[in-house]
């Protein structure tokens, strides 16, 4: 239970004391995305922004081979949803392979598990019977044009499926926000992201498919580190979900310190949620990008044209400079908004 009220003009008005399902109820236009993803320590904060957040509402999550396995994503992403009581939101498993390449997990990262760390409670939630990819077709069509925007924060095998088992879908999206990729830095190899790295046909599709795309990449995440002052005030909340969170950055720091070097680890999939909140969180700029796929030294690699001024047609940006204050305060608003939820 939260303090809560209903938005209007952009206005909120506060009316009382409210669940978080009855706030998001109240929200006359609230965001429709689709959560592709593959949890991933930051795929389950992306979870829980896009849940504790009024002005998203979460249609669907879908799950893909990519940090760990098809089948323990997957069931990190059902613990989540009982973590943070998610109820009423389909989720479906999606594709166990890259189209064409051998699978490539993250075990130095995010663990055997795909979310090691956390004690995970046992999934309390069935699984949607649907193919992620016939999920993502069914909502989308279902759905007025422009209004549901794809949040793929993995590799981009079921978003390329289901472009291609129903290309109508392109049309009517309103557009991709996603995490992957980089325009000047790599992490799995010099030059390539992880997302794009595991299954650059895919990326190569869903980049050249004509739907607006924004790419949170590298450069915009390295910038959403998970500082002392963070985990500070995310200790604060002392919730179920924000001791999650605590649990997952510990892992997912010493995770980033031992393989990468970084003091703090970078949060990257929420960026692309809270730029679907609101995109004054981050500057973009409106690039050509398209993926390398045979490279000796750099398949897997966004290649951006910042040459010349961009055409016309051009459907694609890159996001550049996060406001990180604002990035954070969505974060711990989230969290403050799904509240307690052991009973
Ligand atoms: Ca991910």
């Amino acid at each position: 239970m939260v303090s809560g009220g209903i938005f209007i003009d952009g206005e909120l008005f506060l009316l009382g004391i409210f669940t978080l399902d009855a706030i998001k109820g109240m929200n006359m236009i609230p965001k429709k995305i689709i959560l592709d993803c593959d949890p991933g320590h930051d795929d389950a904060i992306a979870m829980l922004l896009a849940h504790g957040n009024p002005d998203i509402e979460l249609l669907a999550v879908t799950t893909v081979v990519g940090n760990q396995t098809l089948d323990k994503v997957t069931r990190n992403a059902l613990s989540v949803a009982r973590i943070a009581n998610i109820h009423n939101v389909p989720f479906a498993a999606g594709c166990h392979r890259p189209l064409v390449r051998e699978i490539m997990t993250a075990p130095h990262i995010h663990g055997e598990t795909g979310l090691d760390g956390p004690v995970l409670p046992e999934p309390e939630m069935e699984l949607d019977s649907r193919h992620a990819v016939d999920l993502i077709i069914d909502i989308i069509m279902e759905h007025p044009p422009k209004s549901v925007t794809l949040v793929p924060t993995a590799g981009l095998t079921n978003i390329a499926l289901a472009a291609r088992k129903a290309p109508q879908i392109v049309e009517r999206v309103k557009e991709v926000v996603l995490m992957g990729g980089g325009y000047h830095k790599g992490n799995r190899s010099a030059v390539a992201e992880f997302n794009i790295l595991i299954d650059p046909e895919a990326a190569y599709i869903v980049f050249n498919e004509k739907w607006p795309l924004t790419m949170v990449g590298l450069d915009l995440t390295h910038q959403a580190q998970a500082t002392p002052e963070v985990t500070e005030a995310i200790s604060k909340i002392n919730t179920r979900s924000a001791k999650f969170v605590l649990d997952a950055l510990q892992f997912y720091g010493e995770s980033y310190r031992a393989s990468q070097g970084f003091s703090y680890p970078p949060v990257h999939d929420p960026c692309a949620v809270a730029y679907v909140i609101d995109p004054s969180v981050m500057t973009t700029q409106k690039v050509p990008v398209n993926i390398e796929m045979s490279g000796i030294l750099t398949t897997g690699m966004t290649v951006a044209d910042f040459r010349f001024p961009p055409p016309e047609d051009c459907h694609t940006q890159v996001a550049v400079k996060l406001d990180q204050a604002k990035f954070w305060q969505m974060v711990i608003d989230a969290l403050k908004n799904i509240g307690e939820t052991e009973h």
